[in-house]
C-alpha cells in the first residue's frame, strides 16, 4: 500500500562510514587501515585542500603516514568519535525517527592485520553492542562490509586487491560477520561504490600511484577480485543466513548528452557503460558485458581469471541495487568543455544546473531519471544508499543551526523520489549521507558538512565534539513521521 506517494514501509534513514566517523584509532585492538593513512594539513585553505584531493597515494606519503602514530594530520583517525559516542548518537537517531541506519564495519577492527588466524573479540563485541543498541531502538541496520578501508598489512604483504589471495581473507572476515551479526543486520552490502576504484584507486582498490606500470591494468585486475569476492559473499549469505537481502552499490554518475550532436549522444552511452553499467552488469546480470572487450583492448588490459570465475559470477547475483547520487553531469566529445567538481570525479558542467559550494551540480530530477533508468534496466528493488548536501554550516551562539539550503536540497530530491515511485520504480529506502556531520571523504575536512546533526569539531579536530540539532533535523523528523506527507 502507498501512503503519501511513499510505500507504507518506506525506509527513511541515515548513513555514515566507520572510517569517517569512528575515531578510536588503535583502540579496542584495531589494526591500521588504508584510510588511516590519508593526509590533511589542518592549516590548508580551500584551494590547497582541493589540490590535494586530486592527488593519489604515493609511496612517500604512505611511508610518512606509517611512521606517524599521531592523529594530527590524519583526520580519518579522529572521525567524530562515534566509537565512544554511539549510544548517545543513537538516541538522537531515535528522536529523529530513523527507520534504518547504514554504517560500515571496519575490517581492521575484526581482523587487525587482515590475515590473522583468529578475529579480534573486542571488535566483535563493539559491533554487537552497536547493532544491539540500534535494534533496541527499533532501527533497522544496513551494513556495508567494506567502505574503502582494508587492513594496511594486506597492502604491504600481499599488494592488496591485486593479489587473488585477498578474496579468501575477505571471505574469512565476511564469515565472522555473518556468524556474529547475521540475525541483527537487515541489509548487507559487500562493497561501497564498487566503481570507485576506477576513479580513486587508493580508496577503491588500494593502489599506490608510483608503484604501478599500467594503472588501468591493475585497477581492473583488482576489480575482478572484488567481483569474485562479491559473488562469493552472496553465495555465503545464502548458505548462512535466512532470506538475506544482499546488494550491489555504485557511485552513480548520471550523464546527459551535452548537445544533440550524435557524437555526444554516443559518448553518453559509452560513459554510462564504462562508469556505471559495467559494474552493475557483472553483479546483477552475472557476467562481463561484451562492450567492455573493446575498452579492455583499447587500454591493453588483460584480466587474469580462474576457470571457475565465470560460473561463480553467474550463479551468485545480488537481489537489490543501491547507489549514491549527489550530482549529474554532461557527456561530450568536446575536450574543452567547462569542468566542475563532482563526487570522485571532475564533471562536465551543465548550464541548466546550479552547483553546491563545492562545485557539485544539484539535480533532483536527475535522481528520478536515475531511478527510472536503473529500475528499467535491471528490474530489481533499488535503495538510495547515499545522497545529501555537503556545505558549510554556522553554529549560532544559542546553539541553533539554520540550514534552509539543506532542507531545499533534500525536499527537492524527495519530491523526485516520490515521482519515481509513482512512475513504478520499486524503491526500498533512502539513507541520507552523513546524517550526522563527519569527516568528508574527498577533501578530508569537517567543514563540508552533510548532517542534520551538527558536530562541533573543526578541520583540525578542535572543538567540544558536542552534537546539535540543525533546523533540517526537525524538518526531516517531520518527513519521516508523516512518511513524506508534507512535501509539496
Ligand atoms: C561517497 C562516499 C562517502 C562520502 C560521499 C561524499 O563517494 O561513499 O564516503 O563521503 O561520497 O563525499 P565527500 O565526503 O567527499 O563529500
Amino acid at each position: 500500500m502507498k501512503c503519501n506517494g511513499f510505500p507504507e514501509n518506506f525506509l527513511w534513514g541515515g548513513a555514515i562510514a566507520c572510517s569517517q566517523a569512528d575515531g578510536g584509532f588503535r583502540e579496542g585492538g584495531k589494526g591500521i587501515s588504508t584510510q588511516d593513512l590519508r593526509y590533511l594539513d589542518p592549516s590548508w585553505d580551500r584551494a590547497q585542500v582541493l589540490e590535494k584531493r586530486e592527488k593519489w597515494m604515493t609511496t612517500e606519503e604512505f611511508n610518512q603516514a606509517m611512521a606517524d602514530p599521531s592523529t594530527y594530520y590524519y583526520p580519518l583517525r579522529r572521525g567524530i568519535d562515534f566509537y565512544h559516542q554511539y549510544p548517545k548518537d543513537i538516541q538522537l537517531f531515535k528522536e529523529l525517527g530513523l527507520k534504518i541506519f547504514r554504517t560500515s564495519i571496519c575490517w581492521s577492527r575484526i581482523f587487525p592485520n587482515g590475515d590473522d588466524t583468529m578475529p579480534n573479540e573486542e571488535g566483535i563485541k563493539y559491533y554487537s553492542s552497536l547493532f544491539q543498541e540500534l535494534k533496541k531502538q527499533n532501527i533497522k541496520i544496513f551494513a556495508t562490509i567494506l567502505h574503502y578501508d582494508i587492513p594496511v598489512n594486506l597492502v604491504i604483504k600481499y599488494g592488496g586487491w591485486k593479489n587473488r589471495k585477498i578474496i579468501d581473507f575477505y571471505l574469512k572476515y565476511v564469515k565472522v560477520l555473518f556468524e556474529n551479526f547475521g540475525e541483527l543486520v537487515d541489509y548487507w552490502l559487500p562493497f561501497n561504490e564498487i566503481n570507485a576504484g576506477k576513479f580513486c584507486p587508493w580508496d577503491g582498490v588500494c593502489l599506490i600511484e608510483d608503484q604501478e606500470e599500467n594503472f588501468n591494468q591493475s585497477i581492473f585486475q583488482c576489480m575482478h577480485h572484488q567481483f569474485v569476492a562479491n559473488a562469493k559473499t552472496v553465495e555465503l549469505a545464502h548458505k548462512m543466513l535466512s532470506n538475506p537481502m544482499i546488494g550491489a552499490m555504485i557511485a552513480r554518475f548520471t550523464s546527459y548528452p551535452a548537445t544533440c550532436n550524435p557524437d555526444d549522444v554516443m559518448q553518453t552511452i559509452l560513459d554510462e557503460q564504462y562508469s556505471n553499467y559495467f559494474y552493475l552488469d557483472v553483479m546483477v546480470r552475472g557476467k562481463y558485458p561484451e562492450y567492455m572487450n573493446r575498452f579492455f583492448d583499447q587500454f591493453n588490459i588483460k584480466i587474469e581469471m580462474e576457470p571457475e570465475d565465470a560460473k561463480i559470477l553467474e550463479k551468485n547475483t545480488v537481489n537489490f541495487i543501491s547507489f549514491s547520487y549527489y550530482f549529474s553531469q554532461v557527456s561530450t566529445v568536446n575536450q574543452g568543455w567547462e569542468k566542475t567538481s563532482g563526487n570522485l570525479i571532475m564533471a562536465n558542467k551543465n548550464p541548466y544546473l546550479e552547483s553546491s559550494e563545492w562545485g557539485w551540480q544539484k539535480d533532483p530530477v536527475g535522481l528520478r531519471i536515475t531511478l527510472n533508468q536503473l529500475y528499467d534496466r535491471y528490474q530489481l528493488p533499488l535503495f538510495i544508499a547515499e545522497n545529501g548536501l555537503g556545505t558549510t554550516d554556522t553554529l549560532e551562539n544559542d546553539g541553533t543551526i539554520h540550514d534552509p539550503y539543506r532542507i531545499d536540497y533534500l525536499k527537492s530530491h524527495f519530491i523526485q523520489m516520490r515521482e519515481a515511485i509513482q512512475d513504478g520504480v520499486k524503491l526500498l529506502g533512502y539513507t541520507m549521507w552523513g546524517i550526522i556531520d563527519l569527516v568528508s571523504c574527498g577533501p578530508l575536512t569537517m567543514d563540508k558538512r552533510y548532517g542534520v546533526i551538527y558536530v562541533d569539531l573543526d578541520n583540525g579536530g578542535n572543538g567540544s565534539g558536542k552534537r546539535y540539532r540543525k533546523d533540517s533535523f526537525y524538518w526531516y523528523q517531520k518527513v519521516i513521521e508523516t512518511n513524506g506527507a508534507d512535501l509539496i
